[in-house]
């Protein structure tokens, strides 16, 4: 099901029972952080807040704010109107494994696919709820942060409510915001999620890491000397902000991803001061342009990792026009040591991704990215092993696919081991691995945001496989067995305690 705004969610949320509103001021600044952090860290990831009174400089602002609003299993199925993530693997395997059918049935379920990815395509509209006000931006520049105040984003009637997060955070960041950019060459989409730190009234920080598709645009404006228009939208439908975070290969379209999600084609409006095209039921939209080598200091910002990432220089993003509902509201995360609401966000990745995996390698059975591991620093996979070293196949495998590139740790376990437990899988790397042998090292680019790596963005990633030996792996004794009740005495034992 399609949200035709953020708040459609947000009444999703309430009938559900998953939002909690919060009627009190509450400070932008550091407070709702520590409101969100008790939440997400509450059992099952707490619930969806609503705060309803914003305070920016202690001045209220029109716009609630919405936060962990896709924190659970639960809410993050909901975002993409689902009961549960699953149906979504089962319609991506069903997409992967299309044959021409044999038979009615099978006809009629391709029939219903193809209405399906019918609505991925986007459709171009003349306007929509995210121009109900249109501010355009021309006046100069003026740093509001002078008078000791965080600067913040302003249009006429109010400030925008943009948390500052963490203590040693350089300024208040824009956490959950989609980035629309072009290939200059092609003219591809691409909608990623990277942060913008709020400089002063009109400008922020554009956090597209080195290894982002909107980095590698950026790349091709300063090679071509243009100016690169950017677009940035905040809300409508969650499945656009699951879109944009979600690891699909570079010139895979995330508009046309989100439509498939939504299983409703997404309304493309011009923008007002660039060539771009937004969804036109955001909440709100920031139009502007990056400037070819104009970088600045970026950060400190308290990451994903748990730990303050560095200042370092990023591009500059200049605002032309912003634009949005009348009654808009400002959804954004915080992020920090786990487990946080971006651990949902990424399980569900995974999970939706994994038929891909399993398309490229038949032998994963599963795949997990434990909550402790940040994404990328921990990967558990289990495999159904035919042959020696298989299990080397999968880390090499993993590691030159996308954004796996980034895995720090792959553990590889066989199919009888669940990965979404992490002490079953310590269990198997602990008993069945002579270290040496069982291990690899490789050199690769590593995650951005990794502080342990000597230095930036390079770096050793480490597979161990913890599968048992098979004859040709170079372990020359008789594997054990493990250990394992009779199924009938597990039966009658069940039976008996039944009846206590
Ligand atoms: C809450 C959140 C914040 C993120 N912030 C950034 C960021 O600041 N910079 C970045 O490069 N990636 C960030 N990411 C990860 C990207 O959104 C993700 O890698 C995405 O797949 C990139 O899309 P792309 O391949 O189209 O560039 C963030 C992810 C989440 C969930
Ligand atoms: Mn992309």
């Amino acid at each position: 099901m399609a949200y035709s705004s953020f708040s459609q969610f947000i009444a999703a949320l309430d009938k559900a029972g998953e939002l909690k509103r919060i009627a009190f001021p509450v400070a932008t600044e550091l407070e709702m952080t520590e409101i969100a952090d008790r939440e997400m860290k509450s059992p099952g990831g707490g619930k969806a807040l609503l705060f309803e009174k914003p305070t920016v400089n202690g001045v209220e602002s029109p716009f609630p704010v919405a936060i962990n609003t896709m924190g659970s299993e639960k809410r993050m199925a909901l975002a993409l109107g689902l009961g549960k993530i699953d149906e979504l693997v089962q319609q991506m395997t069903l997409i992967l494994k299309a044959k021409p059918p044999t038979n009615l049935t099978q006809a009629w379920n391709l029939v219903k696919q193809g209405m399906d990815l019918l609505h991925a395509r986007p459709k171009h509209v003349k306007s929509g709820p995210c121009k109900e006000v249109i501010h355009l931006m021309d006046g100069p520049h003026t740093a509001d942060g002078a008078n000791g105040t965080d600067p913040t984003l302003k249009i006429p009637e109010a400030l925008l409510p943009i948390l500052k997060c963490w203590p040693q955070d350089g300024g208040r960041f824009i956490t959950f915001p989609c980035v629309h950019t072009k290939d200059p060459d092609t003219g591809e989409r691409n909608m990623g999620m990277y942060r913008m730190q709020v400089y002063d009234e009109q400008t922020t920080g554009m956090h597209w890491q080195i290894h982002k598709v909107g980095a590698r645009h950026g790349k091709r404006y300063y090679e071509r000397g243009e100016r690169m228009p950017v677009a940035v939208t905040i809300g409508g439908d969650p499945s656009y902000i699951f879109a944009a975070t979600a690891p699909l290969p570079d010139g895979l379209d995330e508009i046309l991803f989100a439509g498939f999600l939504r299983k409703k084609s997404v309304d493309l409006v011009k923008c007002e001061t660039i060539d771009l095209e937004v969804p036109a039921d955001v909440d709100m939209v920031l139009e502007g342009y990056v400037q070819p080598g104009e970088l600045r200091a970026e950060g400190p910002f308290g990451d994903h990792t748990g730990f303050y990432t560095p200042v370092e220089d990023y591009p500059v993003f200049h605002i032309t026009a912003i634009t949005h509902r009348k009654n808009a509201v400002y959804p954004c995360t915080i992020v920090g040591i786990p487990p946080m609401e971006d651990f949902y966000m990424g399980d569900a990745s995974v999970r939706v991704f994994l038929p891909v995996f399993k398309m490229n390698f038949p032998e994963i059975v599963d795949l997990a990215l434990p909550a402790e591991g940040v994404f990328h620093n921990l990967v558990f996979v289990s495999i159904r092993k035919q042959y020696p070293w298989q299990a080397y196949k999968i880390m090499h495998g993993l590691w030159g696919m996308g954004q796996m590139m980034f895995s720090k740790y792959i553990v590889v376990v066989d199919e009888d081991c669940d990965v979404h437990n992490t002490s079953e899988v310590l269990f198997r790397l602990c008993a069945n691995t002579d270290p040496q042998r069982d291990s690899t090292f490789v050199k690769s680019p590593c995650d951005a945001l990794d502080h342990a790596p000597s230095v930036a963005c390079i770096g050793s990633h480490m597979g161990f496989d913890a599968t048992r030996k098979i004859p040709g792996e170079g372990h020359t004794r008789p594997w054990p067995e493990m250990l394992k009740m009779d199924a009938a005495i597990k039966a009658r034992v069940d039976s008996l305690l039944g009846r206590v």
